[in-house]
């Protein structure tokens, strides 16, 4: 029977950023099919494996069904359900007596990566609520790329996969396995059947490596000074955008003068390529217009990140590819509600000063806290005491870097609320655990905020099970019990009203068109100029010495290494099936990948006594974690790639859900930490391995 079958139309979330159109067949009150919508405006049709999947996430017996309040030790297991009127009174208290005792800042609001309107509806309420300590993972993901964007040229720039581009760089973005923020690489492959090429900057041989008329596998940790080998190239071969350069830019010369140091003789040990595809390759880079890169999480996953973004935007910058069609562009909003006055941005004007990350002396512009700087003020008190946090959409147990610092952290809280859809070794630290409703259950709007030009329809399609309740009203609720009420709704669908009505439509119009882009324009600093102090790109950062900037992108070696005790090199990719730690639970995906696994060369392996599949021990200067070898000429000799992200849902909550024997970050630190993001390395990290015992 498939005629009772109702077609909806809907995009993807929850899996990964989202963003591909689906066509979801409903039957009751039951997901049944969900397949690709092919007039969907990033992805033509395209569904990938975690999205033809994600409704399993809805049923699944052990999913958090009932507010949960903790009666043994934190992280014991023992848990008695009590009512939403409970749950609230209890989270509301919690926070409102930290406040009373330490003020509004020592209360965190974390979010982990934004999944739709909820991340903003936890600005308003950390606003509202006086604190302007929005703890989120931004110092690893797209805020050093927004940011140092935003100071270099006024803007994001991202990639136009919507314009034809004469090449594509895929710098550190496994696109065709990630579908990172707003890019569906469905576009991207249509373009190269055009005949778009394809350059990749990936130690490791990735889907579309084979099709990349250059790949440069450089050694981790060496994108900035790649970058730069670039810059010296194409600035003392002349092959630059003499006009752009001239009329919009700030600093040539400088930069100029910076990179000369930079050749690609001089970079090719150190990245660890040929001089000579280097020079080729930033050849290939300028003369090809217009050049579109699509960066990913290794630029921004080091303590460099600030340089390494610097440097590419000022590459895309010198050959004329920013704000053009099929470059990297200025995304252009629709006219909807801004996030200021979204999330009351105007009633905490002193925020910038008293977020924790300020004290640390921080970009200016990075408006969420470093989660390194959160658990030290937990910890120490520094710069001043935190001690209460409210955390949704995040799992730090396993996604900040030095696990066992956060465990320390969140133990260390007076008091602590985990909304999850499931129990996971974060909340199993929690006084209080929300049941959240999640994707399909709700009605929600996708891409609001993250600068890619446009916002997508999310509408409910099935009822949740009846206590879980969408973060959106759970964060309704509580800002009414903690802030003045006259700052909330009546029910959650007041978020989604305010935000369209700009437009003028309502949520069920904007359901009915599925999403809003803004116009498509380019070059737009042609009527106004730049968006920074100088009115041009400054390559150069006219206000570097205000804000302790390096004026031009530094060229430093990695901060860590030389110890020949840990002589490989540790980084990481994505799991193609999984998001983060995320729903290991799910049988459908862990079905597809059912063990972390390590990826090692096979000189690399067998000079560490290491045979395929066994089980292999990687340590670092931090900790030590097991994982399975895979061994594959996939990857570069000398460097390893762990998996990220895993914990065993099966293994109970006696053992906290064994949080620990894989988990990548038992390998990171905090010792170290990026002045401008306080982003700690998460990629390029000294290690080395040796068979488990008994392997
Ligand atoms: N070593 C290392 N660390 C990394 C990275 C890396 O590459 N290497 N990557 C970093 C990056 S890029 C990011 S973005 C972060 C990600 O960090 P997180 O966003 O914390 O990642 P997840 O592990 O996916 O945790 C998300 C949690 O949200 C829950 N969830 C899903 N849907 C809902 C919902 O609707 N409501 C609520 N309340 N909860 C929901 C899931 O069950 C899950 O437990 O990790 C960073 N950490
Ligand atoms: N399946 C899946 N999709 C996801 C996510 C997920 O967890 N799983 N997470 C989502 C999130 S929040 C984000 S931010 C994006 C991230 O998406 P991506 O930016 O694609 O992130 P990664 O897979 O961590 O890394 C991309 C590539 O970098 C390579 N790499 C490793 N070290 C280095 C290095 O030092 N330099 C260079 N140049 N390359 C290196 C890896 O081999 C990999 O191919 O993905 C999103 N999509
Ligand atoms: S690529 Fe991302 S948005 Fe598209 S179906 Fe897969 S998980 Fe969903
Ligand atoms: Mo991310």
């Amino acid at each position: 029977m498939t005629d009772d079958i109702r077609w909806v139309k809907t995009h993807c979330a929850r899996m990964d950023h989202g963003g591909c159109g689906l066509l979801v067949g409903v039957r009751g009150n039951q997901i049944v099919k969900i397949k690709g919508d092919p007039d969907g405006f990033l992805n033509r049709g395209y569904v990938c494996h975690k999205g033809r999947v994600s409704a399993e996430r809805l049923t699944h017996p052990d999913r958090l069904r009932r507010p949960l309040k903790r009666t043994g030790r934190r992280g014991e297991g023992h848990w008695q359900p009590i009512s939403w009127e409970q749950a609230l009174e209890t989270v509301a208290a919690g926070l409102v007596k930290t406040r009373e005792a330490h003020g509004a800042r020592a209360v965190a609001f974390c979010q982990g990566m934004p999944k739709g309107l909820e991340h903003f509806a936890l600005i308003r309420l950390a606003n509202l609520f006086g604190s302007p300590n929005l703890v989120a993972v931004q110092d690893v993901c797209h805020a050093p790329r927004e940011v140092a964007g935003m100071h270099t040229c006024g803007f994001y720039p991202v990639v136009d996969f919507h314009q034809k581009s004469d090449l594509v760089v895929l710098w550190g973005s496994n696109v065709t396995w990630t579908n990172e923020e707003g890019a569906i690489h469905s576009l991207l492959l249509e373009q190269l059947r055009q005949g778009t090429a394809l350059m990749i900057v990936d130690p490791r041989r990735t889907e579309l490596t084979d099709r990349a008329r250059f790949w440069l596998p450089l050694k981790p940790g060496t994108d900035h000074l790649l970058a730069l080998a670039f810059l010296h190239v194409i600035v003392t071969e002349g092959l630059y955008d003499a006009g752009f350069v001239a009329q919009w830019t700030h600093g040539f010369d400088q930069l100029a003068e910076h990179v000369r140091d930079f050749s690609p003789e001089r970079m090719a040990p150190i990245t660890d390529l040929p001089a000579e595809l280097i020079r080729e390759s930033a050849c290939f880079y300028a003369q090809s217009r217009p050049a579109a890169i699509q960066w990913g999480n290794p630029i921004e996953q080091t303590v460099h990140n600030f340089d390494a973004a610097r440097a590419l935007v000022c590459l895309m910058a010198v050959c004329g590819n920013l704000d053009v069609p099929g470059g990297n562009i200025q995304a252009n909003e629709p006219g909807i509600l801004g996030l200021g006055p979204f999330v009351r941005a105007d009633l905490l004007p002193n925020k910038r000063f008293d977020m924790l990350h300020a004290h640390h002396g921080a970009i200016p512009r990075l408006m969420t806290v470093p989660p390194a700087y959160f658990r030290q003020a937990v910890l120490s008190g520094e710069p001043y005491p935190v001690r209460a946090a409210y955390m949704q959409c995040t799992n730090p147990l396993l996604g900040y870097a030095d696990s066992r610092q956060t465990q320390e952290a969140l133990l260390a809280l007076d008091f602590l609320a985990v909304a999850d859809v499931f129990m996971t070794p974060t909340a199993a630290l929690a006084d209080v655990v929300l049941p959240a409703a999640t994707h399909f259950e709700f009605d929600d709007i996708g891409h609001y905020g993250l600068g890619h030009g446009l916002i997508l329809a999310r509408p409910k399609l099935v009822d949740p099970p009846p206590e879980c309740w969408p973060d959106l009203k759970i964060l309704n609720e509580l800002g009414k019990r903690t802030t003045p009420a006259e700052y909330w709704f009546e029910d959650p669908s007041g978020f989604l009203e305010l935000l369209l009505k700009p437009a003028g439509l309502t949520y069920r119009e904007f359901v009915e068109k599925g999403y809003l882009t803004g116009p498509e324009r380019f070059h737009k600093y042609r009527a106004k100029g730049f968006k920074t102090p100088t009115g041009k790109v400054e390559l150069a950062l006219s206000q570097a010495p205000k804000f302790k900037l390096n004026a031009l992108p530094a060229g430093q070696l990695a901060a860590d290494g030389g110890d020949p005790a840990f002589p490989l090199v540790l980084t990481s990719f994505k799991n193609r099936f999984y998001l983060h730690s995320s729903y290991r639970w799910v049988a459908g995906l862990r079905r597809k990948s059912d063990r972390p696994e390590a990826e090692i060369h096979p000189e690399t392996a067998a000079a560490c006594g290491i045979s395929d599949g066994a089980a292999m021990v990687i340590e670092t200067p931090h900790g030590a974690v097991t994982q399975h070898a895979r061994v594959t000429a996939a990857v570069r000799p000398g460097v390893v790639f762990a998996a990220y992200g895993w914990w065993f849902p099966e293994k109970g909550a006696a053992t906290q859900f064994d949080w620990q024997s894989a988990n990548f970050n038992m390998l990171t630190s905090t010792a170290t930490l990026g002045r401008e993001f306080g982003t700690p390395n998460l990629k390029a990290i000294p290690c080395r391995v040796r068979p488990a015992a008994g392997a």
